[in-house]
């Protein structure tokens, strides 16, 4: 029956929400060490904040449709990477390559995708480094890899998004061109001056100048 129908899928995305859920809580305990292991060790650290959440079903179900792609159980887990996601802001863009080095070497966390909008900035000025990972999560029947999407930004990259966020980005509607490229200025304006803090903390003895600026994938 119809009845049968609604109750098996809303427990299967149960379920599913808190596979999600664990595979967010395992980056973000690695995290929180990484964090507290700095705190102690580093005379500052690269960490400013960590967030996470787990995307709304109906949010889910936009970006499916969006995307062209049947609304399945199946396509959920297949196509949509981002429903599991932890954010870190970083002090210096050197920070996020070191973070995101440290998480790749951890041998329970896979790469699946690499998105360096910090080389490659969007044409609307966003700039952030998107890692999609799956990490390895043990439950009482099977180990399961479940993606996380992590995206690693400066305090500053973190300032323009949140407020493209509201104003520009998923508004529904095309922009004005004019505020389209005021939002962009502004990304530049933003992306120059975490250079210029760089270029100051690179020049102090106290800071650590091993930064890569690569992801280093082992
Ligand atoms: P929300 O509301 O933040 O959850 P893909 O087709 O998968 O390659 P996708 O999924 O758009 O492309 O991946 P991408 O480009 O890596 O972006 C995923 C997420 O990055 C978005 O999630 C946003 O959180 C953020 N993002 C990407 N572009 C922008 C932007 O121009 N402005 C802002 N503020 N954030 C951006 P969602 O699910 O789209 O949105």
């Amino acid at each position: 029956t119809n009845y049968d129908v609604v109750l098996n899928t809303s427990m299967q995305l149960q379920q599913l929400m808190v596979m999600y859920e664990a595979g967010i809580d395992h980056i973000q305990t690695k995290l929180e060490i990484l964090n507290k292991e700095f705190e102690v060790k580093k005379n500052r650290n690269p960490i400013a904040s960590i967030s996470s959440r787990v995307k709304e079903p109906m949010s889910i179900m936009e970006k499916l449709q969006r995307k062209g792609y049947p609304v399945t159980m199946e396509n959920l887990m297949t196509k949509i990477f981002d429903i599991a996601g932890v954010r870190i802001t970083c002090p210096f863009i050197s920070d996020i390559y070191d973070v995101a080095n440290i998480l790749l070497s951890h041998d329970d966390i896979h790469l699946i995708e690499l998105k360096d909008y910090i080389k490659y900035p969007k044409e609307n000025g966003y700039r952030s480094l998107h890692l999609v990972v799956d990490v390895e999560v043990f439950f009482s029947e099977q180990k399961k890899r479940i993606p996380v999407e992590i995206q690693i930004r400066t305090i500053a990259m973190d300032f323009w998004a949140a407020l493209e966020h509201q104003m520009a980005y998923k508004q529904g509607f095309e922009i004005p061109a004019e505020i389209y490229n005021e939002l962009r200025d502004c990304a530049t304006v933003i992306a120059n001056t975490d250079e210029r803090m760089q270029r100051i903390a690179n020049i102090l003895p106290s800071f650590d100048k091993d930064a890569s600026y690569n992801i280093i994938d082992s």
